[in-house]
């Protein structure tokens, strides 16, 4: 565990507090992200959790990422939430009476055992399914866990490249901010601003129970959140691109989406099956990527406005998160670690951690949720990123500022990107994963 340039008192208070934290959020057949704020199962966290359990214990690895795909719709999606019945509806908004999976009559074919959400969040699940085997091949064969995995996981690509392609060129849309996983990022605004928001009294917003208003979104971007929650509900979560007021191809979630792809052909291939076909789409999501949302003036790669036809002309850490690929062309990944690196994140010089904004943006604010902190999975995807590209220094600086940034907000949810001061909750369980990631 240890590492010759991590001093062993870190390393150690770093992995018993996480493995503390990630003991007090599991609740038996997965974790929550945190006990106040989020008492239930969230997809992507539970992504980035199982890469951290690995380390502890494979099979709970398993297990998280079982569990989260047991609440998989009959059309592939993964909710974005699943829903512990044993927690008051109270304890978070919006809650399964809001959303109404369950209920008969749903095209998309909700699960009737379990409440879900019905909206997704970013495809890391494939990437962690094959973390999770290679942490213990031998013990993951033995249990079935990738032959089991590997149909899911499949459907659930196939959900996003198939019928969220509204923009006609072979990358997913999300049709909600919350789909991103970076709610309220700037990004959002300018489609946004189409959306009537929904009277603030029709609601009770129980984040502002457990957190500071100053760090969470504001009324007005719940009011619209809200809204769009609402319609596709209504339209029974159907998927046809004119039933949408919010269609946004994102480069952060796109990228997952490939990386996953990248992840299914390995996946393929230790069960013994061809992986060509999962690489050939890989390969051709990347041009697409590359084609439709690469800036070149802006350094990075933007957002994609699909209802409106226009780039989205904000920075944020989404548009540096397709370092994780490989297949970029050399000038691509160039120009995105200048760009990490240079006024607009300034890693390695003003910031200690990547912000989630342009910190020259006119929206930045450095304790607002995604609209500038640092966030812990976002600095551990652009440490690979790094890596991957042959920044070996650079990514070694981030992890330990990482550590030693979990370890001082104690594991907190997102910290100021200069300070490194905790923000929002604290004993977040993806914090803490990751954090035995970058130790093992
Ligand atoms: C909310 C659970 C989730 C994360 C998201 C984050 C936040 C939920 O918490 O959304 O109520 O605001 O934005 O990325 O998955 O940790």
């Amino acid at each position: 565990m240890e590492r010759a340039d991590q001093p062993s008192s870190l390393s150690s208070i770093a992995y018993n507090g996480a493995r503390r934290v990630l003991g007090g959020n599991w609740t038996g057949g997965s974790t929550v992200p945190s006990r106040t704020l989020y008492p239930h199962q969230w997809s992507w966290d539970s992504g980035f959790i199982a890469i951290g359990l690995r380390h502890l214990s494979p099979e709970r690895a398993q297990r998280e990422l079982e569990t989260l795909l047991g609440a998989q719709w009959a059309d592939g999606r993964v909710p974005h939430i699943v829903f512990n019945p044993a927690v008051p509806l109270t304890a978070y908004f919006p809650s399964p009476d809001f959303w109404r999976s369950s209920a008969a009559g749903h095209r998309a074919g909700a699960p009737e055992a379990v409440e879900t959400s019905g909206i997704v969040q970013p495809p890391i699940h494939a990437v962690a399914a094959w973390l999770v085997h290679r942490a213990d091949p031998a013990a993951s064969a033995h249990r079935g866990f990738l032959r089991r995995v590997y149909p899911r996981l499949v459907a659930w690509q196939r959900y996003l490249t198939e019928r969220r392609d509204f923009g006609g060129r072979g990358l997913a849309s999300i049709v909600h901010p919350w789909e991103s996983g970076m709610d309220n990022s700037p990004c959002w605004d300018p489609p946004l601003s189409r959306i009537e928001p929904a009277a603030t009294a029709s609601f009770h917003r129980a984040d502002l129970d457990h957190g500071c208003p100053s760090d969470r979104p504001t009324d007005l971007d719940y009011g619209r959140y809200v809204r769009l929650a609402e319609h596709y509900r209504d339209q029974g979560y159907a998927d046809e691109v004119d039933g949408h007021r919010f269609a946004v191809e994102d480069p952060g979630f796109n990228a997952l989406l490939i990386a996953s792809e990248h992840a299914l052909a390995d996946i393929a291939a230790a069960l013994g099956a061809d992986p060509s076909d999962h690489q050939v789409r890989a390969e051709e999501l990347t041009t697409t990527l590359l084609k439709r949302l690469w800036s070149q003036d802006d350094g990075l790669f933007l957002a994609q406005d699909v209802i409106g036809g226009e780039p989205v002309p904000e920075r944020s850490a989404a548009g540096l998160l397709p370092l994780i690929l490989p297949g970029l062309p050399e000038d691509v990944t160039s120009t995105l670690l200048r760009t990490a690196g240079g006024e607009h994140f300034g890693l390695g010089g003003a910031t200690r951690l990547v912000p989630s904004y342009d910190l020259t943006g006119h929206a930045f604010d450095p304790a607002r949720y995604w609209r500038g902190p640092a966030w812990f999975n976002v600095n551990w995807l652009l440490e690979r990123g790094l890596r991957r590209h042959g920044a070996t220094g650079r990514a070694d600086a981030l992890r330990t500022t990482l550590l030693q940034a979990a370890v001082a907000s104690g594991f907190a949810e997102y910290v100021d990107p200069f300070t490194g001061e905790a923000r929002g909750t604290r004993d977040f369980s993806w914090t803490a994963a990751l954090t035995i990631d970058l130790l093992a």
